[in-house]
């Protein structure tokens, strides 16, 4: 099996998300197969905080900092790639928030505000990445779902209903995308130490109960998922297409 399966070299990868949390860990595993990086974010100081480190640790790093829920921001952006001559040959979907409340405590704005960033943004991005992917009759989409991809956890409900449209998005991307050239998979990262899961870190309740339903008996961490990720990104799974995997220590196999 020769290496060079994972070899990115000469790809260019736009990660949404991506100065902090599970969105930079894929951004510095891509990074280290050889891809540049667009890094993707609304704060444009921390985007350029986080490619400047990453530039200093010898990452072929750029910016492009635009809201993905914003339809008419999202195709600005990709004209923008077009006049610089940048090909998005790598797209990781892993915008995303979460907001914990009871669905019969839940605005709708607070809804909305969930499956607009979460699952919308992936259609948004996705699409324009893959009207210039089938021109080239290449592409490589990886879209980031969750655990909850599969399973329902009480009080996170539209972040549920998000990540299982994103993997049924991936799918739907396969059935029309997969014959112009285009991979389209998921990852399913388990629970995962990130600041957006602080909240349930800090819970012993919590902690305790992700290291007893976890088979791995821990938490991951963001770096754990860059192997899938570059094999979702590379010649390894280029007759792959429509898939999730789950790097979740195993929770999603056993009850
Ligand atoms: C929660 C967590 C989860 C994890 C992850 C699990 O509130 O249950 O935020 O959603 O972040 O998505 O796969």
């Amino acid at each position: 099996m020769s290496i060079s399966l994972f070899d990115l070299s000469g790809k260019t990868a736009l990660i949404t998300g991506s100065s902090r949390g599970l969105g930079r860990a894929f951004a510095e595993g891509l990074a280290g197969a050889g891809a540049r990086i667009i890094l993707n974010g609304i704060d444009e100081a921390r985007l350029q905080q986080t490619a400047s480190e990453m530039q200093g640790q010898g990452l072929n790093t750029l910016t492009a900092a635009f809201d993905v829920t914003n339809e008419a921001a999202v195709v600005a952006a990709f004209e923008a790639f077009d006049r610089d001559g940048v090909d998005v040959d790598i797209l990781v979907n892993n915008a995303g928030i979460q907001f914990r409340k009871p669905m019969l405590e839940l605005a709708s704005a607070d809804w909305q505000r969930v499956i607009d960033t979460n699952l919308t943004s992936a259609f948004l991005v996705g699409r324009e990445a893959a009207k210039r992917m089938a021109a080239r009759g290449f592409g490589k989409i990886i879209n980031v779902g969750s655990l909850t991809s599969e399973l329902a956890r009480a009080t996170v409900a539209p972040y549920t209903v998000a990540k299982g449209g994103i993997k049924m998005l991936t799918k739907a991307m396969a059935a029309e995308w997969a014959e112009k050239g285009i991979q389209a998979n998921a990852i399913g990262p388990g629970y995962m130490i990130t600041d957006m899961n602080e909240a349930l870190l800090s819970d012993p309740k919590f902690d305790a109960w992700v290291k007893g339903r976890t088979p791995a008996r821990r938490w991951g961490r963001p770096e754990e998922l860059a192997g899938t990720v570059i094999y979702f990104a590379s010649g390894a799974s280029d007759y792959v297409n429509g898939q999730i995997v789950y790097a979740d220590g195993g929770m999603i196999s056993v009850l």
